[in-house]
């Protein structure tokens, strides 16, 4: 933005603005509070979807109304299969046995004792985006990708527990058991734990919410949501996977020759589009901020690009530093809409080369009998009045 085109649109809101402040009445605020809410002004909130029953169902974070990186705790996305536990942390305990040396049993006192880091992830459903692979597409970016978020957490790193618990030889998988209701099992390649896979106890500055766990979820970075089991009260050391409903029936991709690809955890690399997206309309022609988000499973995004001639082009955006790897980026561009018609999307790129595919991309690799790993370029397409929809509805 050049400093006049700035000053034409800070300019006469400046100066009527300043007029009308000094002319209010001033009146007492609210007291203090023990725990703070956000401004009664201020409205987003995550969007409920049920299956079968309210307990099981998941909930879609405002993602286009997010700013920066981290997601608020009260708006990160939930997906629960038997509800949320109200579990007391003084009574809960981690049992970590099968092929160990010294199987242990940890309450919560003990595993706050032991050395622990934070650091910034996402966390992405592997069902996030499903509704893309029909072809239609999701109308706006909550419903269509807000089964992803982005949070600080804070934990024991895996590592740590597994050198005191001892591998025995032919160790290759843990099997992480939830004390929800549904008993959520997932078996977990133990080459997670022994990169940065980490007993998380912390979210964004707070022991995490019930609904993301409470009080001990494992987070394997960069992987599918359902391996990160919340309420974790197990971990099975095993030589075999256990092959569970959610690695079997569900969670795993059907691909067109019939056959499924299992334990597929890795997120590959995406991104968004986040203003403008589908709902939003520009009020008129002028200059804006195009923003968004990518992450990438594999490590840091290291580009993003932008079309707004429906992908014939394509213009750098910048990035926000500092760049974390499988965490939230978001990208930014000015750009001066002539009030035309416009498609425009976003494109990301990761550190280990791996580029954003389109969905026909995706759909020749994969078919379309997959609901899960939908990581393909969306196009939002803005109409000459600036009605954003989604360009495949
Ligand atoms: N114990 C347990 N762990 C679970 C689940 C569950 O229902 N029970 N859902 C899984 C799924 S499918 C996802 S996508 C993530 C969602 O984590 P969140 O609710 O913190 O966003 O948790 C996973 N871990
Ligand atoms: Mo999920």
């Amino acid at each position: 933005m050049t400093k006049t085109n700035r000053r034409k649109l800070l300019g006469s809101a400046l100066a009527s603005g300043f007029l009308a402040q000094a002319q209010e009445p001033r009146s007492l605020g609210r007291p203090l509070s023990g725990y703070g809410e956000r401004s009664k002004f201020v409205r987003p909130v995550r969007t409920t979807r049920v299956t079968k029953t309210p307990e099981a169902g998941s909930s879609s974070t405002p993602l286009a109304d997010m700013l920066g990186t981290i997601t608020p705790s009260a708006l990160h996305y939930e997906r629960h299969h038997a509800g949320v536990p109200d579990i007391d942390p003084a009574a809960h305990r981690l049992t970590i046995y099968g092929l160990v040396q010294r199987p242990l049993v940890l309450t919560m006192e003990e595993i706050r004792r032991l050395p622990s880091v934070s650091r910034v992830h996402f966390l992405e459903c592997g069902g996030n985006s499903g509704v893309e692979w029909s072809g239609t597409g999701g109308p706006d970016v909550q419903r269509s990708y807000g089964l992803a978020s982005c949070s600080e957490w804070t934990g024991v790193p895996l590592r740590l527990l597994l050198d005191e618990v001892g591998l025995q030889p032919g160790a290759a998988w843990l099997i992480a058991e939830g004390a929800d209701a549904c008993r959520m099992q997932r078996s977990v390649p133990i080459t997670a734990a022994l990169d940065d896979a980490m007993l998380a106890y912390g979210q964004n500055g707070e022991p995490l919410r019930p609904e993301q766990g409470f009080p001990l979820r494992l987070l394997t970075p960069g992987w599918e949501g359902n391996v990160q089991v919340k309420w974790l009260r197990r971990l099975h050391v095993t030589a075999e996977p256990y092959m569970t409903r959610d690695e079997t029936s569900k969670y795993s991709d059907l691909m067109p020759d019939g056959k499924a690809r299992v334990f597929s955890l890795e997120m590959e690399a995406k991104s968004i589009v986040t203003f403008p997206s589908g709902g939003h309309t520009l009020s008129s022609p002028g200059l804006y901020e195009v923003s968004g988000l990518a992450w990438s499973g594999k490590g840091r995004i290291a580009r993003v690009e932008l079309t707004f001639d429906g992908g014939r082009t394509w213009t750098n955006a910048s990035l926000q530093e500092p760049r974390l790897p499988k965490a939230f980026t978001r990208f930014r561009l000015p750009w001066k809409w002539d009030g035309g018609p416009v498609v425009i999307a976003s494109r990301a790129t990761d550190e280990s080369g791996y580029v954003q595919p389109t969905r026909q991309e995706l759909v020749a690799a994969r078919g379309v009998n997959s609901g899960y790993h939908y990581n393909g370029i969306k196009f939002w397409r803005i109409a000459a009045g600036g009605v954003v929809t989604s360009a495949d509805a």
